[in-house]
Formats: C-alpha cells, sequence, structure tokens
C-alpha cells in the first residue's frame, strides 16, 4: 500500500500509463461561476432540444452531489486526433468518430484506473465520467490547470490544441490540486466566429448549441433539419470540426497513439456514393462500435439528403 504522500503522483503515473495524454487535479468544490453560466445558457435556449441539459442542475455544478465526500476531482485528456484524412470529396465526418466509440474506449480505462487506486491506495468512494454524466468537464479542466477555453467553446492546450477528449474522476481521495489555467491565449484571434457556418459562436466563449452544426447532424431527433440552414453545412455529415481546424493552436496537434482511434475504412474512403447506397444492414455491422450509432441509420439518411437538397 502507499503512504499518503505518494498517492498524487500515483494518479498522475497511472493516468499516463493507461494512455491518457494529460492528467490535472483539483479541489472538488461547488462551481459558483459556472453556475451562472449555465443558468443563462440554458435560459437563453442554447441546448436546444437537448433536453437532458436542463436535467440535474444541481449534480452538474457540484461534484460531492455525485460521490457523497467528494475531496478531488482528476481530470484526464486523451487525443484523438487521426493520423490520416477522409475522402474530403465525401460527406464529412468530424474527426471524433472516426474509430472506436471514445465513450467505450476510455470508460474501460476508468474501471482499470478505479481498480488500480483501489489496490495501491485502499477503499476509496469514486466515479470516473464521460460525457454522458451530468459534469461541467471543460471547467474541470481549466480547474486542474490542463488549458484554457477558447472562443469555439473549446479546452484548449498549449502543446497540442483541442483534439482532446475530456474524462473526471471524482473521489473523495485527499490529493494535491494544480493551479488553475488562468491564461488565455486566444488573444485577438476571431478565426474561429468568423468561419462558424451557423453563427453558433457568441461572445464570451458561449456556444448557441441549438445552432451548432453537431447538433442538428448528432443530437436532433427530428426527422428534417429545419430550412433556415439550407446551404450551411459545408459538407458536414456527422459532427462539425470548422472551429478546431481554422484554430492555429491546432497546429501544433500530433497523431494519437490510441489504437481504438484508429480510423474505420469506411469512414476514410467511402465515397458519397457508398454512403447514399448504404443499407440499414451494413450500417449497423460496420458502425456498431462507432460514434455514428447516435446518429442512427435514420439520422445518416437525414443528414445525407440534407445535404444535398
Ligand atoms: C452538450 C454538449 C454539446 C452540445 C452543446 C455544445 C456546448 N458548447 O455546450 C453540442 C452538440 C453542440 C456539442 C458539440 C461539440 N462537442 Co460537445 N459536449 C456537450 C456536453 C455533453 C455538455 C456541455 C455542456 O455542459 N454545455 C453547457 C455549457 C454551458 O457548458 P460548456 O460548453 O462546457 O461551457 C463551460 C465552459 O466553457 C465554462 N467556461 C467558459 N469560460 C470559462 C473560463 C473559466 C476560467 C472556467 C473555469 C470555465 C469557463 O463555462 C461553461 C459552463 O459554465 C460535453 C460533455 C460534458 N459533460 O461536459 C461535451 C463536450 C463539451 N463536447 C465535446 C466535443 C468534442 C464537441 C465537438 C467538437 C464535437 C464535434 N466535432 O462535432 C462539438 C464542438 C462544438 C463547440 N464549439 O463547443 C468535448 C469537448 C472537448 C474539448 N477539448 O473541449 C466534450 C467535453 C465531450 C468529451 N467528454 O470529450 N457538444
Ligand atoms: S462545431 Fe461547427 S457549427 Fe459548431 S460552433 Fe464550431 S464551427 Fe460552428
Ligand atoms: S480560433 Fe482563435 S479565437 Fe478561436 S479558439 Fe482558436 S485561438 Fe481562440
Amino acid at each position: 500500500m502507499l503512504m499518503p504522500f505518494e498517492y498524487t503522483s500515483f494518479i498522475k503515473t497511472t493516468a499516463m500509463s493507461l494512455g491518457f495524454d494529460y492528467c490535472g487535479i483539483a479541489k472538488a468544490q461547488k462551481l459558483e461561476e459556472d453556475e451562472r453560466r449555465l443558468a443563462s445558457w440554458l435560459k437563453n435556449g442554447f441546448n436546444g432540444k437537448m433536453g437532458y441539459m436542463e436535467n440535474y442542475f444541481d449534480l452538474r455544478i457540484d461534484p460531492s452531489k455525485l460521490v457523497p465526500g467528494a475531496k478531488s476531482v482528476i481530470t484526464l485528456l486523451m487525443n484523438y486526433f487521426p493520423s490520416q484524412e477522409q475522402n474530403t470529396e465525401a460527406p464529412q465526418i468530424s474527426k471524433y468518430a472516426y474509430g472506436k466509440d471514445y465513450h467505450e474506449v476510455i470508460k474501460e480505462k476508468l474501471k482499470i484506473f478505479l481498480q488500480l487506486v483501489k489496490e495501491n491506495i485502499g477503499e476509496i468512494n469514486g466515479r470516473g465520467f464521460t460525457d454522458s454524466a451530468p459534469v461541467l468537464e471543460r471547467s474541470w479542466a481549466v480547474k486542474s490547470g490542463l488549458g484554457w477555453v477558447g472562443k469555439n467553446g473549446n479546452l484548449i492546450t498549449k502543446d497540442n490544441g483541442s483534439f482532446f477528449f475530456i474524462a473526471t474522476l471524482i473521489t473523495d481521495l485527499e490529493l494535491e490540486a494544480d493551479n488553475p489555467f488562468v491564461k488565455d491565449y486566444c488573444g485577438t484571434c476571431t478565426k474561429c466566429i468568423d468561419a462558424c457556418p451557423t453563427e453558433a459562436i457568441l461572445p464570451n466563449k458561449v456556444i448557441d448549441g441549438s445552432k451548432c452544426i453537431s447538433y442538428f447532424t448528432i443530437e436532433l431527433k427530428d426527422m428534417l433539419i429545419p430550412g433556415e440552414m439550407k446551404g450551411k453545412f459545408e459538407n458536414k455529415m456527422f459532427g462539425c470540426d470548422i472551429c478546431q481546424e481554422v484554430c492555429p493552436w491546432n497546429r501544433f496537434s500530433k497523431p494519437t497513439n490510441e489504437i481504438e482511434f484508429t480510423p474505420l475504412n469506411e469512414v476514410l474512403n467511402f465515397s458519397k456514393d457508398d454512403w447514399e447506397e448504404l443499407t440499414e444492414e451494413s450500417f449497423k455491422i460496420i458502425f456498431k462500435k462507432s460514434p455514428l450509432k447516435r446518429s442512427k441509420f435514420e439520422g445518416i439518411k437525414r443528414n445525407l439528403k440534407f445535404l444535398d437538397s
């Protein structure tokens, strides 16, 4: 068993050994400023039809509501920047969705992480999350010193840009906290705001989720995408990376080492015709473990039709 003074370095070494690229720690406390930001975001309806964003408000701003007695929030980042590009003529898929679904890949790693902590430190209370839980992951990443929230709303690291997934582990273990990231390296740049085709990027790092292409192509379950968006999607069929691709900090992106994020051949090489001819049966087999399954076959077909209209 480890001594308490060894806990923090054990956490950080374990994170790296499991394939995470960054690990930062913040003291678990109520997120006072985020409470205000989140309330205003919801009040403005920027969640659109993502009704789940209105649930569990109290849990989102207070980690001790998710893990009783929470003392530390460990934030982990995992690079997903692919080494290969998709066929540029084909309907475009966001880079995060080239390989295996990150929810599954990261969930497995978090499970092992908690197991290792219990084996080496003892019985602790802890829960790991990525994306699907009511946790303000970007805010915790800033509080853990990993980077800043850019004008495009994304968490940006100074060394490697923003093509990272975020995961959090909330625990009742007392750990040494890192200093929050207080600087902002966007400066006078406005490239993301200028490039966003649907004007979803508002002042003060606020994203109108209800106008984001990612929302329309992945989260919106309606049969039709609103007509006023016609001609604005720049061939995006699933998600959108425009505000990250134009960001100068992503010149520093390096390809991921995670084998599970290796792009599917179909993602890289399918032509527009291949997508259009794809049957539901084949979709279910090819994209069984891919993030594309969130849109379902009907969603992908709807998006393709919208790009053509
Ligand atoms: C809902 C959601 C969406 C919605 C709404 C987007 C939004 N901006 O809220 C939609 C579907 C549009 C979306 C799109 C995308 N998403 Co999304 N999404 C989420 C989800 C589930 C919740 C986000 C949320 O709480 N929104 C509410 C608003 C109010 O919170 P927020 O955007 O996180 O903003 C907070 C911070 O910016 C903070 N903040 C602002 N300034 C400052 C300054 C300081 C000092 C601090 C401390 C905090 C701070 O204030 C806000 C809250 O108080 C998170 C996972 C999670 N549980 O966090 C993933 C998540 C944010 N998404 C992610 C990704 C990858 C994307 C896409 C790139 C996917 C794609 N390629 O299509 C796009 C990017 C769009 C964009 N420009 O933001 C990643 C972000 C990784 C990163 N490096 O930042 C996350 C963290 C998922 C994950 N686990 O990796 N997403
Ligand atoms: S992901 Fe695309 S649509 Fe959404 S804010 Fe960024 S550029 Fe705009
Ligand atoms: S494009 Fe410019 S303004 Fe936008 S996030 Fe990147 S550095 Fe910041």
